[in-house]
């Protein structure tokens, strides 16, 4: 695959960096277009939830990617980004996030970043907006165990400096989801750095909730779950740690 050409628009204030790709994307805009914001008057999280940041706080940003993938396979792109980004992280300043499945990036229980992946089909033609929002100097709503990497590492980043290295990680990372090997080695990673992995959870999905281990992640990024024995395999949801019971 050609290297991608990253163009990088900047706002100093925007309702939501994902909102604005989103109404890209459904103009046919292509792949590589990159909006961060200082600021958003209405980040958003996943289930209509909120993101919170101050001013020049955070790396606030999208990602318009078009992998030529089914939509089963949207966790592999959102898989690409966060392990950039951790990819990142390590970098600028030595702390090694873990990621929590589906979309987190933490540090112990600690929430340092969070992702929102879109789908956006126009003309027949698949884009995924990833957005993601990492806590640079502000450790998150007071009601949530959250941090921020001027807290783990007492180093300063720019958005700008996180972004940079953040595009420069995902460069080949987005080429591994071109062919099933490259998808299997970015799986590979992926199941490498999720803290999820051997941890007892409860998974909360829209109708329902189950409790299982926590296997692997299969081919597509979805979680393997097993539940009184049986594999289940998970898609969506959000995952609460179970802290095993001591026995009496
Ligand atoms: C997420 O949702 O974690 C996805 C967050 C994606 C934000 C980026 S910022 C750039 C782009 N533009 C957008 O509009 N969004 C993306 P979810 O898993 O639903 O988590 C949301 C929950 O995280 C909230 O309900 C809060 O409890 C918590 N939260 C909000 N702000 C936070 C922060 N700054 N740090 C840590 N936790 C936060």
């Amino acid at each position: 695959m050609r290297s991608i050409v990253w163009r990088k628009e900047h706002f100093d204030e925007i309702d939501s960096t994902n909102t604005w790709s989103v109404a890209r994307a459904n103009e046919g805009a292509p792949e590589g277009l990159v909006a961060y914001a200082d600021f958003q008057t209405a980040g958003r999280g996943r289930l209509d939830r909120r993101w919170e940041s101050p001013a020049g706080a955070s790396l606030l940003c999208s990602i318009l990617l078009r992998p030529e993938l089914g939509p089963d396979d949207l966790q592999l792109v959102v898989a690409c980004v966060a392990l950039a980004a951790r990819a990142a992280i390590v970098r600028l300043c030595g702390v090694r996030p873990d990621l929590k499945w589906p979309n987190d990036l933490v540090v112990g229980d600690a929430k340092l970043a969070g992702l929102l992946a879109e789908v956006v089909v126009h003309d027949g033609a698949v884009a995924v907006v990833v957005g993601i929002g990492v806590n640079l100097t502000h450790e998150g709503p007071t009601t949530v165990e959250a941090t921020s990497l001027r807290a783990e590492s007492g180093v300063t980043i720019t958005p700008e400096a996180l972004l940079d290295i953040l595009l420069d990680e995902l460069e080949p990372r987005r080429s591994s989801l071109g062919s099933a090997e490259g998808r299997a080695q970015l799986r590979d990673e992926y199941q490498r750095s999720l803290v999820t992995i051997g941890q007892t959870v409860r998974v909360e999905r829209t109708n329902d909730s189950l409790v299982g281990l926590v296997t692997s992640v299969d081919p597509s990024g979805r979680l393997v779950v097993e539940v009184d024995g049986v594999a289940t395999t998970v898609a969506v949801g959000d995952v609460v740690r179970v802290r095993r019971q001591e026995s009496p």
